[in-house]
């Protein structure tokens, strides 16, 4: 973790600064009837999970070029994430991937209590093989043609429950490879039978106070067909399945220009939106920095959240699932957390009253101005005094970059290849 010490010296060297754009931003609200204070208040509640592999280095299908200090385990990565909650006070909880991170509940628990965090979303992998494994997933897993291999996956998906009922989390979400790489490899309505059947079973084993996160994801591995394409399919399987099954929106995973702030509607509309795994993209999966290519389409996104919100019953999970090649991942993820909560105060800023006035008058042009007027509006003093009283760096990276964290932990953590998990 970083010394107290050398938050509060960044945090001196800017608070002037601070408090005059905070004031300012305060009295320019004012004139729009948005007390800050409250804005403010909801935005330092705000908390997005880590998922435990993004503080390693990712890397694409050519090369994986790691950084200094990867982190060789969960503790290690534990570490790192307490150090972006430490700076950030936006990520609280941390998503753990199952068998990457398999330890002893006991020691993960005191590891995060340690660190300040507690866990989010479990995750599974029958993506890959592992050492001991009897039965191979090349040719898929929960949806495979063999029974044994889908109970093989079935069984992982339910020790991830076990273990996560022990260390605090609340819910699992499937991840599978399943699909075809040719056009007839695979019988697509039988494959899907076999992968509904193979789910139940999971949901069957899921307690009562579990969420069941099922992603979709257009292609990659397999690039003709994957079993869970598309928000339509991953609707029929949390319908399939019963109440505690949702659907899971990765930003990253549709078509270029799908308009995945109306998935995020109809899915909400439904009850059946699970949660997020925030990213950006310009082509396709490209897991890059959340909000770094399309930051207004991340505000529409946050726009449908924040229209929900009234709604107590309505609690999406919120987690990033990114990949950095070329960054150091703490610093990406710090900003990356920033980049949503920037996204959700921009959409609290929008005047609901007024848009709804414009829509049922058909004033198109009025409305589409009145939800920029809050996309527009630089709300960074918010986010920063939300930072500042929660005992976070007023300026996260530039505080990292002074603590030397990065050059302590490449002392301690043994350089390591180029080979190692890829993200999904
Ligand atoms: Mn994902």
């Amino acid at each position: 973790m970083i010394k107290s010490d050398i938050i509060a010296q960044a945090n001196d060297a800017a608070s002037a600064k601070l408090n005059a754009d905070y004031d300012q931003l305060g009295a320019h609200l004012d004139r729009r009837g948005i007390d800050i204070a409250a804005i403010k208040t909801k935005v330092a509640k705000y908390g997005v999970a880590v998922p435990s592999w993004g503080v390693g280095t990712g890397g694409t299908r050519f090369a994986r070029f790691p950084g200094a200090g990867e982190p060789r385990h969960v503790f290690d990565k534990l570490d790192d994430c307490g150090v972006i909650q430490q700076l950030t006070r936006a990520t609280p909880s941390v998503s753990l991937h199952i068998p990457w991170d398999t330890q002893p509940a006991a020691d993960l628990n005191s590891k995060a209590e340690e660190v300040g965090l507690v866990f989010d979303t479990m995750n599974s992998n029958t993506f890959q093989d592992q050492l001991d494994q009897e039965h191979s997933y090349k040719f898929g897993s929960l949806s495979h043609t063999d029974a044994a291999t889908r109970q093989q996956a079935v069984d992982h998906n339910i020790a991830c429950i076990e273990l996560g009922q022990a260390i605090g989390s609340k819910a699992l979400t499937i991840w599978v490879g399943d699909g075809s790489n040719f056009p007839g490899q695979t019988n697509f309505t039988r494959q899907f039978e076999r992968y509904l059947d193979a789910a139940k079973q999971v949901y069957t084993a899921l307690p009562d106070d579990w969420t069941l996160l099922t992603e979709h994801k257009m292609y990659e591995p397999a690039f003709y067909s994957t079993v869970v394409q598309d928000w339509g399919t991953n609707l029929l399987i949390a319908q399939q399945m019963g109440d505690k099954a949702k659907c899971l929106v990765d930003l990253g995973h549709h078509a270029p220009n799908v308009n995945i702030e109306m998935i995020v509607a109809r899915l909400t509309q439904f009850g059946k939106l699970g949660g997020f795994h925030f990213n950006d993209s310009k082509y396709g999966d490209d897991d890059l920095d959340t909000g770094s290519i399309d930051p207004y389409r991340l505000f529409l996104v946050f726009n449908e959240l924040v229209e929900a919100e009234s709604n107590p019953d309505f609690n999406p999970m919120h987690m990033l699932d990114q990949s950095h090649n070329v960054t150091d991942p703490i610093e990406s993820l710090m900003v990356s957390a920033t980049e949503v909560q920037r996204a959700y105060a921009q959409a609290l800023l929008v005047d609901r009253t007024a848009l709804e006035g414009f829509q049922d008058t058909n004033d198109a042009l009025m409305a589409t101005t009145t939800l920029k007027h809050g996309f527009r509006t630089d709300v960074e003093p918010i986010l920063a005094m939300a930072r500042f009283e929660s005992g976070g760096a007023i300026d996260p990276v530039a505080a990292y970059r002074a603590s030397g964290y990065r050059a302590k932990v490449a002392s301690e953590r043994p350089a390591v290849s180029g080979v190692g998990g890829g993200i999904v």
